[in-house]
């Protein structure tokens, strides 16, 4: 049986409505659990619609406090955003479960998925099956070198909207464009709107976004979601701008 608890048919909603969605990535290995609370009053302050949490390599075991430390001081939504199966937490709301469709990394594609099947069926995680694309963003990150995959060129947008194409095909729920953390550049808008083009699926663009504008170009060319997580480890105060940015391209449209 899988599990629902409600997370993808909201994004689902909202995107529907044309309400422009903003998750911010909390890398646990980067913060002290104990110390969120001012990340959580503002992210709060923000309305933003998820917490995001994971990485493409951990070193420390903090998953659970920090979902837990979230999921005590805030109502908004836990989502595992897992480099591996070692962080499937069943505290968290819903997990999304990555196929690395721009890769040619087997255990990206499938292998990793059979290791963790058991785990998330015993689990009360609702699971969205997710088309995870990586695109070049100007520098190698954990994330392109962990996976040992060769990101989508940036300047190849028609590639993107094949792969995600292809991903919708194959019965994806949702397509995820990222940059990896800390990318130089966030993902071209050229490439957003030809992926926007190609499905009708949900679509989350994330990676090197840095300010409100940078935000705001994302989702005017298509973007439903956009990610933030390495920029408010230095200035967490930006979540408020990302987010009024967002909230006001939607009552510009
Ligand atoms: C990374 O999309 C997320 O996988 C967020 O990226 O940390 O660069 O904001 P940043």
């Amino acid at each position: 049986m899988l599990v629902d608890n409600g997370i993808y048919k909201t994004l689902l909603e909202k995107k529907e409505k044309g309400r422009k969605q903003i998750a911010v990535l909390i890398d646990p290995d980067k913060v002290i659990p104990s110390e969120l609370t001012p990340l959580l009053d503002l992210a709060m302050e923000a309305g933003i619609d998820y917490f995001f949490i994971g990485g493409s390599l951990l070193v420390k075991d903090q998953i659970k406090e920090c979902i837990e430390e979230i999921r005590s001081h805030t109502g908004i939504p836990t989502i595992i955003f897992p480099g591996s199966p070692l962080q499937i937490c069943s505290e968290a709301d819903a997990i999304l479960f990555l196929s690395l469709i721009s890769g040619r990394n087997a255990e990206l594609l499938i292998g990793q998925h059979v290791v963790a099947a058991p785990y998330l069926r015993e689990s009360d995680l609702e699971v969205i099956a997710t088309g995870y694309m990586l695109v070049d963003g100007g520098k190698a990150t954990t994330a392109s070198y962990m996976s040992g995959t060769l990101p989508i060129p940036s300047d190849k947008p028609d590639i993107a909207a094949c792969t995600a194409y292809a991903g919708a095909l194959l019965g994806l729920k949702m397509i995820y464009l990222d940059g990896g953390s800390g990318a130089q550049n966030p993902v071209p808008a050229s490439m957003i709107s030809a992926v926007r083009k190609a499905v009708d699926l949900p679509l989350i663009v994330g990676g090197g976004i840095r300010t409100p504008r940078q935000a705001g170009q994302a989702v005017q060319a298509g973007a439903d979601l956009i990610v933030i997580g390495n920029i408010l480890e230095k200035d967490p105060k930006l979540v408020l701008e990302m987010s009024a940015s967002l909230k006001s391209r939607l009552t510009d449209a």
